[in-house]
């Protein structure tokens, strides 16, 4: 009898271990193929050659690009080098990318900047909030820029124990801003294993100096976050679940559901034209090929990658690349539209498209970023 017991237990496990596998690699293998889609007037940006994975572009055109994220799991290009953050003037007929200075003080050696967003306030300074991972953790750095020095001023250092995974943010005001946090867990087991057993744990955050809360949960993994042109509403992008949540802002900070898009892909950071309110996206179409980059030369102590290499298909290691561009979020028919998509010769694993007067920025994981001219 013990036997048998011990028999149908296992054979329990096996069944409930094969059906989240399935489930899993479902998450992550949204649409798998998608068709090229090209634009005519596109060139790589020189300089930036490990990741631009946000964009954020001020009114002015002056764009900020974070660059070097080392994320678990995750390719990195340049291992041993710090992040950076890149400024290219979009108004210039030939931008190019410059490395920005940052003050002293600040331990750039473990600089791991993710998602990043700006703020100008009424006497016109520009503030810069960069979601950094040092030493694995997470902390909101919040920047001056100083445009006549091309520098950023360190201001403060961010943490609390509410912001445990931060992948993107949004400010709200100097000193303010919602956040996603893309995994309950911080430690890389323990994450993957969250998303493997498809727990909804990630959540957003507001935060201000003198009140911090959850604001909404139930997320796979909360991505990308932006806000509309007229502020009331908030984007929230579930990279796991393939869409992007519409949510209103109250004047206490909370948030309410107002509508969900579904995609067939996995959506990263959102940027919004402000002239149309157009959300604009970089998409992971097949999210698989973002853990498994170089299958040659899998780490052994990542073994539940090992476990997932089983079932890869050959030869498509390489991550494609997909920007969308979304109309009217609020119209009962939102319209859809692939702009461009790569299958990885020219860009891969694109996270970011930001757009500023007819010139399209499209940023990657741990990659190149590509302009183009539309
Ligand atoms: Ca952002
Ligand atoms: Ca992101």
């Amino acid at each position: 009898m013990g036997k048998l017991l011990a028999v149908a237990l296992v054979g329990i496990a096996a069944a409930l271990a094969a059906e989240r596998l399935l489930a899993f690699r479902n998450r992550l293998n949204a649409s798998r193929e998608v068709a090229p889609v090209s634009l005519p007037n596109c060139r790589l940006i020189k300089g930036i050659e490990a990741g631009s994975e946000d964009i954020d572009i001020l009114p002015s055109g002056l764009a900020f690009i974070s660059s070097g994220l080392k994320y678990p799991g995750l390719k990195s290009f340049a291992p041993d080098k710090p992040g950076e953050i890149f400024l290219m003037d979009l108004t210039e007929d030939n931008p190019r990318a410059a490395e920005l200075r940052i003050s002293r003080g600040f331990d750039l050696a473990s600089f791991n900047p993710h998602g990043i967003s700006t703020y100008i306030d009424r006497d016109d300074t520009v503030y810069l909030f960069v979601v950094n991972h040092p030493h694995q953790s997470s902390t909101v750095e919040l920047f001056k820029f100083v445009e006549d020095d091309n520098s950023l001023v360190h201001l403060k250092t961010i943490r609390h124990d509410l912001l445990t995974s931060v992948n993107d943010i949004v400010a709200m005001g100097p000193d303010s801003f919602y956040a996603t946090n893309d995994h309950y867990f911080s430690d890389f087991l323990l994450m993957f294993l969250e998303m493997f057993l498809g727990l909804t744990w990630s959540n957003v955050i507001y935060y201000s100096p003198k009140e911090v809360k959850e604001v909404a949960s139930g997320f796979y993994s909360a991505n990308g976050i932006n806000i509309s042109p007229d502020r009331k509403y908030i984007y929230i992008a579930d990279v796991l679940d393939h869409n992007v949540h519409v949510m209103e802002k109250h004047a206490n900070w909370s948030l309410t559901h107002v509508k969900t898009l579904q995609l067939d892909t996995l959506v990263d950071n959102l940027s919004i034209d402000p002239h149309t309110g157009d959300i604009w996206t970089g998409c992971h179409p097949d999210g698989m090929k973002l853990f498994y980059y170089d299958p040659e030369n899998l780490p052994a102590s990542e073994v539940p990658f090992g476990l997932l290499a089983m079932s890869v298909p050959e030869n498509c290691f390489v991550q494609i690349v997909l920007v969308l561009r979304i109309q009217n979020i609020l119209s009962e028919e939102p319209v859809v539209t692939r702009v461009y998509s790569d299958n990885g010769s020219v860009l891969q694993g694109s996270s970011v498209a930001s757009i500023y007067e007819g010139k399209l920025l499209i940023g990657t994981v741990f990659h190149r970023a590509l302009y183009c001219d539309l």
